[in-house]
């Protein structure tokens, strides 16, 4: 149980007059007026100690014996308490100093796995929300400034909440230092309770807490002076108090490493995956769910006509009944690449047509995918699918991104060619570029990738902040690609590990994270991926790049997915060590959180399924990331194979008929309680480049610490093709309104459908706004 104690007070001791019946006790502090303490104190009491007083405080009492007759004798005292001190402790009329703690400025680390929340009001009654944060202890002092800038320099209020877990089971003495009202609760008990004025006071309270248990705390503090001070010490018997330290304060693991829910029905194997720009999800595999059509037709060319596309609406059920059904009844789209144009269409590249057999049997394989020459064009204000123009060759593995003017870049995959030499030269050498406007195709024919030792599948492509595209992998050779006329490659840039199937993503402009791959690749000496990254940061102004190891991840992964969050970090998910395709003897279960700020991972939530070959992940306009698919091995899975069992190694089914929800810390409290979300209750549906936008929230526009926008994503084959982050400056210009700038140039934010986010000093975000960016030209 908890016993206040060193509380400073003022004892009062008095004789009975004859004749009294009860008294009245008042005080008042300093020259104010007198309040009434007791009004009913029995006739046999001669003393009164009052423990609701605070350091260095003159109070005056007033006794007032009663009988029937009215009010008799009255008495009146000045007590003034002792100032508050301890070594060290400096006061002056304006702030306050303590020798013993560290600056409430110290570095604070991993705040999001140790801290409390933190909640700045504008008024002295925990009225008038200001900001939110996340901080390692509490320990303020204040000077005539207000908690946060631009807050009242002298009249506020702040809660902090959390969880306290000591490392021992013990009787603690908690210790309040408060200028002025404070109270505490500790395990849902209210331990301290001192909500007046008080000039800096220590008061403690006793407690037993179980060692690593984590409680619930609480703590409430107001000032109204220009000096003010909140401190919160603890100490075991015979210690001295310190400061309880951030490592007690550990965030509820939903808060640390965010969570997956519930393994969902999905009615395909999401080997791809797209967000529409009204934030539904399309995935599909191909002729059917996994990948037996594929398989079966593999010589029949006429057979790879067809896929069964799904479309999933979130906030509904994911089961095949469920979603939407949109299938594309012209072309396989297995392999396909695409990604969302700026007109809010799907623009698909490529896809199917099988192996070619007439190839001779050579090292385990007929001859060499062959791709389909079809574009496709999918249409989600009507769900409807539309022919495009055919390319000069098929590609089978292609990437497609936006370029700064809309065009869209269609670069790499296998091609059609079936010369049955049995060598493996059929790549597509020659990159398309797409004209959305007139729906043509035009050909780099002077950038052939022959010879340039690139990866032809999926290539990690990027327009860079100088406008051309930088191919970033996932083979050795790094090279600009100017997209204008008929195309050029720019000089070799070569690295250090082979990352086939890990991943790549441009994090901010001009700045791209590797990570991971190599392990399944069947050529070439160079080191695999494995667990190791890099940051390729290009220069705006040339051709050069830089690039630096950073931090490994905590496992090897090869296909991994890798995904922008609204914050601007990046989710790494799934993934197997040694990637072998359809294979699950070595996947990784544990998730990643890389941050751009210290240029480390996190370790994160556990998945229940695995997430290899064919599995895709997804921001969603809600803030959470759906992981989906892995396998096609190009039949069903035998029924008697568990499903999602980490247990069994590779003795599971391979075919991920499923999907989960990743919910990231930042949708959580530091209690593992949901997190208020500030909400954007207005902005444009579409701004050009560099224009001044504006923002309206529920929340006061002090909340709002970042704005950022999040490029829709396309996703397969562990990269994502149309994701991008980028932060927005901003100004609040009202009591609930921001004016945001957009992105200068199309270099830097590629036309198109963005996340519009803001966060709160916590970093929670709101609900994605979707917004359009694009040249206010275009219709
Ligand atoms: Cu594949």
């Amino acid at each position: 149980m908890a016993t206040p104690n060193d509380t400073p007070q003022v004892r009062l001791t008095w004789t009975a007059p004859a004749g009294v019946s009860r008294y009245t006790l008042e005080r008042r502090i300093r020259d104010g007026s007198f309040e009434t303490l007791e009004d009913n104190l029995p006739a046999s009491t001669t003393q009164y100690i009052d423990n609701d007083v605070g350091n260095g405080t003159p109070y005056t009492y007033r006794l007032t014996a009663r009988n029937a007759a009215g009010p008799g004798p009255q008495a009146t005292v000045v007590a003034e308490t002792p100032a508050y001190s301890e070594p060290g402790f400096v006061q002056t009329s304006t702030s306050y100093s303590f020798a013993d703690d560290p600056p409430s400025s110290q570095a604070a680390q991993n705040l999001e796995d140790e801290g409390l929340d933190v909640e700045y009001f504008n008024n002295p009654d925990l009225t008038g929300l200001y900001a939110r944060r996340i901080e390692p202890n509490i320990n303020r002092t204040f000077s005539g400034q207000g908690p946060v800038p631009g807050m009242d320099p002298d009249t506020f209020s702040i809660r902090w909440t959390g969880l306290l877990t000591p490392p021992t089971t013990d009787t603690y003495t908690l210790v309040v230092l408060a200028d002025d009202g404070v109270r505490l609760w500790v395990g849902n008990q209210l331990l301290i309770n001192r909500w007046a004025d008080q000039n800096l006071t220590r008061r403690t309270a006793q407690i037993t807490l179980n060692g690593g248990q984590a409680y619930p705390i609480r703590l409430e503090y107001y000032n109204r002076d220009p000096r003010g001070a909140i401190k919160l010490r603890w100490s075991r018997a015979g210690q001295t108090p310190v400061l309880i330290p951030q490592n007690a304060f550990k965030r509820h693991a939903k808060a640390r490493i965010g969570y997956f829910g519930p393994k969902l029905p999905w009615p395909t194997v999401a080997t791809h995956a797209t967000l529409l720009p009204d934030g539904r999800v399309m995935t599909f595999h191909g002729l059917d769910p996994v990948g037996k059509g594929q398989s079966d037709n593999y010589r029949d060319y006429s057979k790879h006509a067809s896929t069964q596309v799904f479309v999933w609406t979130p906030g509904t059920p994911t089961d095949a009944q469920s979603q939407a059904r949109y299938d594309n009844t012209r072309t396989d789209l297995f392999c396909t690449g695409y990604v969302l144009a700026a007109n809010g269409k799907l623009y698909l590249a490529g896809g199917n047509l099988g192996y070619d057999y007439s190839v001779p049997y050579t090292s385990g394989e007929h001859g060499f995918a062959a791709g389909h020459t079809h574009t496709n064009i999918f249409d989600p204000a009507n769900n409807t699918w539309a022919a495009g123009p055919d390319m000069t060759q098929g590609r089978w593995y292609p990437s497609v991104i936006t370029l700064p003017n809309e065009e869209m870049l269609i670069i790499g995959g296998n091609a059609d060619q079936h010369n049955g030499d049995g060598i493996d030269n059929d790549k597509n050498y020659i990159a398309d570029v797409w004209n959305p406007f007139n729906n043509t195709l035009r050909r780099l024919t002077s950038a052939s990738s022959s010879g340039k030792g690139i990866e032809h599948f999926y290539p990690w492509v990027h327009v860079a902040p100088n406008g051309q595209v930088f191919l970033s992998g996932s083979y050795l050779n790094w090279y600009y690609l100017n997209t204008s006329g008929t195309g050029g490659w720019g000089p070799i840039n070569i690295q250090t590990y082979n990352r086939y199937y890990g991943s790549s993503v441009m994090y901010e402009p001009g700045k791209i994270l590797v990570l991971g791959g190599g392990a399944n690749n069947l050529s070439g000496s160079a080191p695999k991926g494995g667990a190791t990254a890099q940051v390729i940061e290009l220069n705006p102004n040339n051709q050069t790049i830089a690039v630096r190891r950073v931090a490994d991840m905590a496992h090897q992964r090869t296909h991994l997915n890798a995904t922008l969050m609204p914050d601007g970090r990046i989710f790494v998910n799934g993934g197997n060590n040694d990637g072998i395709n359809y294979s699950n003897a070595t996947a990784v279960y544990e998730s990643e959180i890389w941050s751009p700020k210290t240029e480390t991972f996190k370790r994160a939530a556990e998945a229940q399924c695995p997430r290899t070959y064919h599995s895709t992940a997804l921001l969603l306009l809600d803030g959470t990331i759906i992981t989906m698919g892995g396998g096609a091995i190009g039949g069903d899975d035998s029924p008697s194979l568990p499903e999602c069992d980490k247990t069994a190694g590779d003795a599971q089914k391979v075919n991920q008929l499923n999907a989960e929800i990743y919910y990231p810390p930042y949708l959580h409290n530091a209690d593992g309680s949901e997190a208020a979300r500030p909400v954007i209750q207005a902005a444009p549906e579409r701004v050009s480049y560099g224009q001044t936008f504006s923002i309206s929230t529920d929340v006061p526009s002090s909340l709002v610490e970042r704005v950022t926008l999040v490029a829709f994503g396309s996703v397969t084959h562990a990269f994502n093709m149309g994701q991008r982050f980028l932060e927005l400056s901003f100004t609040r210009t009202g009591p609930h309104t921001l004016s945001a700038v957009a992105p200068a140039s199309a270099n830097l934010a590629t036309p198109g459908y963005y996340q519009l986010y803001v966060l709160d000093g916590r970093g929670v975000p709101s609900k994605a706004w979707v917004m359009r960016l694009r040249e206010a030209g275009r219709p």
